[in-house]
C-alpha cells in the first residue's frame, strides 16, 4: 500500500521507536501527527520529519490522562478527519524490583501508560480511521508480554494485557477493514532502560553490555513494512529480537 499522503499518528514519538518511526513514515511520504509529553523533543522530531520532505504536527499528549487524550484528539480532528495508521507506542517500564519491593508509583505509571493509555488513545482515534481503505492500528507490545521475568511482574503484565487488547480489537473491528497488529520487540537500544532505572546511565548501559541490540530504526522499518502491506493483508503479530537474544534470559554477550 502506498503510504504517500496517508495520515500516520504515533504516540510516544519524542524518543526511541516512536521518533525513528515518525521519520521513516515521513520518508515514505506520509503525513505525521506525533504526540508525547516532552514537547521540545517532539518538535525536534517533527523538524526531522520535515527535513526528509514530510508534513508533521507535534501535539502534547500524556496517554496517562483522559483529559490530555481528549485534548489531543480534538487537536487531531482540527488537522484531519482521517487517521489512516495509528501506532500505539507510548509506554515503558519503571523499576525492576520483585513484587515484594514494588512501588505503587511505578506500577501506576506502567498501567497508566502501557495499558490504560493504549485503550484511551484507541477509543479516541478509531472513529477517525477510514473503513475499507487499508487503515492499520499497530500496538507496540514486547517479548515481556510473552515470557515473564524476575522484577518484571508489572511490566510483563501490562505487555501481556497489550496482547489481549490487540486480539480483542481485531475481533471488534472485524468487518471495518481496519487492520490490527502487534509488534513485539526484544532488547532494543533506546531510552527504555534509562527510564526504567530512573536516569542511572551505568545501570542502563549494563543491560546492553557486549550485545548488539535492535535499533529504533529496525523497529521503524518493520512498522513501515507492516503498514504498507496490501489492504487485504493483516500482519497479526511480529516478534522481533536481536540475533544475540534467543530468549529473554538467553543472551550472547561478547564480554
Ligand atoms: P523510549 O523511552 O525511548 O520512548 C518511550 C516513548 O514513550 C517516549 O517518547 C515517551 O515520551 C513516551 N511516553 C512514555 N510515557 C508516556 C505518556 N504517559 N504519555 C505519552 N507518551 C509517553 O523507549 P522505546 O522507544 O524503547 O519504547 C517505546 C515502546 O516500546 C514502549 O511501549 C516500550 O514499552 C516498548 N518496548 C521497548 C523495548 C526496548 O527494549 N526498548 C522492547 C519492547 C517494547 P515522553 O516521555 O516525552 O512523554
Ligand atoms: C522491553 C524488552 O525484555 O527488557 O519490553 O522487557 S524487555
Amino acid at each position: 500500500m502506498d503510504l504517500r499522503h496517508r495520515w500516520v499518528l504515533i504516540t510516544g514519538a519524542s524518543s526511541g521507536f516512536g521518533a525513528a518511526a515518525a521519520v521513516a513514515f515521513a520518508r515514505a511520504g506520509a503525513r505525521l501527527i506525533i504526540g508525547a509529553r516532552r514537547l521540545d523533543r517532539l518538535e525536534r522530531v517533527a523538524q526531522s520529519c520535515r527535513d526528509v520532505g514530510g508534513e508533521a504536527h507535534a501535539l502534547p499528549l500524556d496517554v496517562g490522562s483522559s483529559e490530555s487524550v481528549g485534548e489531543f484528539a480534538a487537536a487531531v480532528r482540527n488537522r484531519t478527519s482521517n487517521v489512516d495508521i495509528l501506532v500505539n507506542n507510548a509506554g515503558g517500564a519503571h523499576g525492576l524490583e520483585p513484587v515484594v519491593d514494588g512501588k505503587d508509583a511505578d506500577w501506576e505509571a506502567m498501567v497508566q501508560a502501557n495499558f490504560l493509555g493504549l485503550l484511551r488513545v484507541t477509543r479516541a482515534i478509531v472513529p477517525l480511521m477510514p473503513r475499507d481503505a487499508g487503515a492499520s492500528l499497530i500496538n507496540i507490545g514486547s517479548i515481556a508480554g510473552h515470557t515473564a521475568y524476575e522484577g518484571g511482574a508489572a511490566y510483563c503484565g501490562v505487555k501481556a494485557a497489550e496482547r489481549s487488547i490487540t486480539q480483542a480489537l481485531r475481533l471488534e473491528l472485524n468487518g471495518t477493514g481496519i487492520r490490527v497488529s502487534s509488534l513485539d520487540p526484544g532488547m532494543a537500544l533506546s531510552e527504555f532502560s534509562l527510564v526504567r532505572f530512573k536516569g542511572d546511565q551505568v545501570r542502563a548501559d549494563a543491560v546492553y553490555r557486549g550485545v548488539q541490540p535492535l535499533t529504533p530504526e529496525d523497529i521503524a522499518e518493520t512498522l513501515v513494512w507492516m503498514a504498507s502491506r496490501p489492504a487485504h493483508v493483516n500482519i497479526d503479530e511480529i516478534v522481533i529480537k536481536p540475533t544475540d537474544q534467543a530468549a529473554v534470559h538467553k543472551v550472547r554477550r561478547r564480554v
